[in-house]
């Protein structure tokens, strides 16, 4: 088999780069140990920032999202049981955040990719990479019938996440990481109530950090911030719902109701990098190359980032000869990794608390806090974060 560029991954990334290319004539063949169904229903993220949004518009993705997506025009701080607004909308001069789950932006991804009769490969298996110091690298696989396959190319784009074979296979010292764990993680919950706000509740409490956001008017997405030791058998239904409550608890209410679980699961935070994201013809993009914590919402939206912008330099690459797009790629990237508030200001450490700290630590930074909702410099900051720099 050959193609121009092989992508390891059918997350977001590898499907919106294969999209992306397609548009371009540039030919490309996605693989993908999952299985379809698994792909178009995995739980993930669920804020598309403007920027996000603007380009699915401009390359034909966005039918469905804004029909389906809610779009919001600001959030909501919550401290010291009162609600703090940030209008997004007045102090970005109209921009704002679309909450669209991830496994619909796949869905929307893949049907664009069949339609455009696409190569998307499922169920795969030993995906190896080869040859990426050479100008013909190699991805090897078995394919969902048991056969052993070689997918000849010119270039491999490692969109294959956090646990993915890709970055695995540069040699040590060729690249450079940054890994940090945090001492808390995140219970995530669905629940099949509606949302008791229109906008997102981010709420700082002395028990712990609390999010509440949605997926549709009928059912939540929340979080509770957690100890990275807990268990889910630690978490049962009454337990959840009674911290959400203590949590959230506001003199205006704004606490959803219980309702009926329908998944629960614990994700530990960490934040990740690696620089450059690059090994010869190998190049690393979304979740394969950084991990931020979920609390800026930014993961989905920086692997977006990336591969309009690999999409760009390779589309100049088969155009003209040159490498100087490939060449600046990571720099690039990463100039917008480095942007994300909880890698740059420790937004993490600002609205979580932190266990086994002093009291003085221990107390949510709420002076913090008040200085974002009540200034007008700090708000247009964070509003112009939440939705988005633009695609430079
Ligand atoms: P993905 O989505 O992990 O896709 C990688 C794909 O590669 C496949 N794969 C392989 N394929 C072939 N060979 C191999 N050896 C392979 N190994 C793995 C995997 O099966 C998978 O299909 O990475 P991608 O495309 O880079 O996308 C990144 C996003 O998924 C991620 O950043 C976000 O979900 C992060 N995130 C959020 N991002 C936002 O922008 N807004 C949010 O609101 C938001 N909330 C979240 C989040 C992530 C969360 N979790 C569970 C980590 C909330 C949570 C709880
Ligand atoms: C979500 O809806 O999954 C979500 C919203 C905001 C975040 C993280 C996740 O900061």
């Amino acid at each position: 088999m050959r193609t121009q560029v092989g992508i390891v991954g059918a997350g977001p990334a590898g499907l919106l780069l294969s999209h992306l290319l397609g548009l371009q004539g540039i030919d490309s063949v996605v693989v993908e140990i999952r299985a379809l169904d698994y792909i178009m229903s995995r739980l993930r993220a669920g804020v598309l920032e403007q920027t996000t949004v603007d380009l699915f518009a401009e390359v034909g993705l966005a039918d469905r999202l804004l029909r389906k997506g809610m779009r919001h025009e600001g959030v909501e701080l919550r401290f010291d049981r009162r609600p703090h607004r940030i209008d997004f909308a007045d102090l970005t001069g109209g921009r704002g955040i679309h909450v669209y789950a991830q496994h619909e932006v796949v869905k929307d991804l893949i049907a664009a990719r069949q339609a455009a009769g696409g190569a998307l490969l499922f169920e795969v298996s030993d995906v190896t990479v080869h040859d990426l110091d050479s100008e013909k690298p190699a991805i090897r696989f078995t394919d969902a019938d048991g056969r052993a396959q070689v997918l000849a190319c010119d270039v491999i784009a490692g969109c294959d996440g956090f646990h993915g074979v890709c970055r695995q296979t540069i040699p040590a010292g060729a690249v450079r990481t940054l890994h940090r764990e945090y001492p808390f993680a995140w219970l995530g919950i669905l629940a099949r109530t509606p949302p008791a706000s229109d906008e997102l509740i981010y709420a700082s409490h002395e028990r712990g950090f609390a999010l509440h956001s949605m997926r549709t008017p009928e059912i939540s997405r929340l979080y509770l911030q957690v100890s990275p030791q807990d268990e889910l058998a630690d978490w049962p239904e009454d337990r959840i719902w009674s911290e959400l409550h203590a949590r959230l608890e506001s003199e205006e209410g704004g606490i959803p109701d219980p309702g009926p679980l329908l998944d629960v699961s614990i994700t530990p935070m960490r934040s990740f990098v690696v620089e450059p994201m690059r090994y010869g013809r190998l190049f690393l993009a979304g979740d394969a190359a950084h991990i931020v914590p979920p609390t800026g919402a930014k993961g989905l939206n920086l692997a977006v980032a990336d591969v309009a912008v690999l999409a760009e330099a390779l589309t100049d690459f088969y155009r003209t000869g040159s490498t100087a797009g490939l060449d600046a790629y990571s720099d690039r990237c990463l100039r917008r990794v480095w942007r994300v508030p909880d890698l740059s200001r420790g937004l993490g450490s600002v609205v979580h608390r932190r266990p086994a700290a002093g009291e003085v630590q221990r107390r949510p930074r709420h002076p913090q806090l008040r200085h974002t909702a009540g200034s007008r410099a700090a708000p247009t900051t964070r509003a112009a974060d939440n939705t988005g720099p633009p695609l430079d």
